[in-house]
């Protein structure tokens, strides 16, 4: 690996930083969640008996625990550690009024980073959208969040420019055409004749928020890089029949490479033009002058990768078990693979494919910044430890193939961000699904524990990734 390959982890506000009621922070769509869950308890007690997250506003509590946070890292001896702003802690309402409570609480974190030698790697967006954006506009379908949104990365770039020098867009955006209400708060049917037309607007809403973002960023920051964030779902044929490969072909071009196809050429693919169109939507002639200025253009690709998917004709090869993003891409079981406790296909040469994919079609350099096993299977013992070889196995195997890539195959890859390095809320709604190298007990005032995987990554870290274990 490369001297200057950044070895880290990765968080999100929503899920990770807490703190919701302090500092001045407006209310954002997670916040909201909370709030209506907490009156739904006045009339139905039952909710805190489940562990379905209906509550995010402490989460893993960094907001009051980043210094001894950012003390774990550096003891781990990270490198990078990704989070993302919340956008309420900077703009309350979205828009208008700036918080300066706020401004002050991510320069302290950035500070202190930069101070123990660890980049921040920023991302502006992970879908906590403000509450007020959402009511006023339906988020990211009205034209003022557009906006609203470049008020916000403007004050961003101008306030942390001394000390963020890799940034992020919007966080796995390549999903939104196909989940085009999330942000938004209004619901059209799939069936409805509006809904296509809604869904580009919403998708090219926020493909001018990246746009943006990468330009002002190039102007505000020289020094910068900055890059957009995919969810990868890397399909592979079920068998070889050509009805499988052109399925599968099919879902990768729509998940992954109409997306980066318009993010690299600053156009919609010549067939999306076509579909655009088909629905009566203009959203490809709009905007152009943004998406094609030589400032727009991206530094690097970063990318999410937990597991590849099968896709084909036999649907009764359904993955019954695969939850959530498995679940969404009608993905079938990989007869060749082994699944995580938790549904979720285990496939560390899948990285290997990817990276290599993604670097010859676009010749970037490339950033893992989520990758991991996401389980509930730690246990805190009496003695306040975490035994969790599965994890190490997990990512032993997948630094293996990175290497691999970067090593053999000569992909140019800037840094491996495993996700919730820290224990953090789950997406899918579940905080005891946990990823970290070190334990957050959510039932005592969040403190912290170092698992077994924090030796062991702490190694791999030093070793500059040679040292992997047995
Ligand atoms: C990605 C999101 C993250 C994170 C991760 C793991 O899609 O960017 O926010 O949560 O998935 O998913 P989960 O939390 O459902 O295990």
């Amino acid at each position: 690996m490369n001297r200057n390959f950044l070895w880290g982890g990765s968080t999100s506000a929503f899920q990770f930083e807490g703190g919701s009621n302090e500092g001045g922070k407006g209310i954002s769509f997670y916040d909201a969640i909370t709030l209506s869950s907490k009156k739904a308890s006045e009339s139905m007690e039952s909710w805190m008996g489940s562990n379905k997250v209906k509550d995010y506003s402490t989460t893993s509590d960094f907001y009051h625990h980043y210094k001894e946070d950012i003390a774990l890292l550096k003891e781990m001896g990270f490198s990078a550690f990704r989070m993302s702003i919340a956008w309420t802690r900077i703009f309350p309402d979205g828009d208008g009024r700036v918080n300066p409570e706020g401004i002050h609480f991510y320069k302290d974190v950035f500070k202190t980073l930069k101070d123990n030698n660890i980049e921040p790697v920023v991302t502006l967006y992970h879908w906590d959208m403000p509450q007020s954006l959402i009511d006023r506009y339906y988020g990211w379908y009205g034209k003022e969040t557009i906006e609203a949104f470049k008020k916000y990365v403007d004050v961003c770039f101008m306030e942390f420019k001394d000390y963020v020098k890799y940034w992020l867009t919007l966080n796995e955006n390549n999903l939104t055409p196909m989940l085009p209400s999330f942000g938004t708060g209004k619901k059209v049917s799939k069936d409805s004749p509006e809904y296509l037309p809604f869904a580009y607007e919403v998708y090219h809403n926020t493909n001018i928020a990246h746009f943006y973002a990468v330009k002002r960023c190039h102007e505000l920051i020289p020094d910068a890089k900055i890059g957009c964030m995919i969810a990868s779902s890397l399909a592979y044929p079920l068998t070889s029949a050509p009805e499988d490969v052109l399925l599968t072909r099919n879902h990768n071009q729509k998940l992954t490479y109409d997306y980066l196809d318009l993010l690299t050429t600053g156009r919609y693919t010549p067939k999306n033009c076509i579909e655009i169109e088909n629905s009566g939507s203009d959203i490809h002639k709009r905007d152009v002058d943004l998406f094609t200025h030589p400032l727009s253009k991206m530094d690097f690709i970063s990318f999410s990768y937990y597991y590849s998917v099968c896709v084909g004709e036999e649907q009764n090869a359904a993955d019954e078990n695969a939850q959530t993003m498995q679940m969404m891409y009608m993905a079938l079981k990989n007869p060749r693979l082994k699944q995580s406790s938790f549904g979720w296909t285990i496939d560390p040469l899948g990285i290997r494919i990817l990276l290599n994919d993604l670097y010859d079609r676009y010749q970037l350099p490339l950033m893992i910044v989520e990758n991991g096993l996401g389980v509930k299977d730690d246990v805190l013992t009496e003695d306040k430890q975490v035994h969790d070889p599965y994890r190490v196995e997990y990512l032993r195997q997948h630094i293996a193939a990175i290497k691999d890539a970067v090593d053999t195959d000569h992909v140019e890859c800037l840094g491996y961000l495993p996700w919730g390095c820290i224990d953090l809320y789950s997406a899918s709604g579940d905080r005891e699904k946990r990823y970290g190298f070190i334990y957050v007990d959510y039932d005592d005032n969040c403190k912290r524990y170092k698992k077994d995987s924090f030796y062991w990554y702490k190694k791999v870290i030093e070793s500059n990734g040679e040292e992997l274990g047995d």
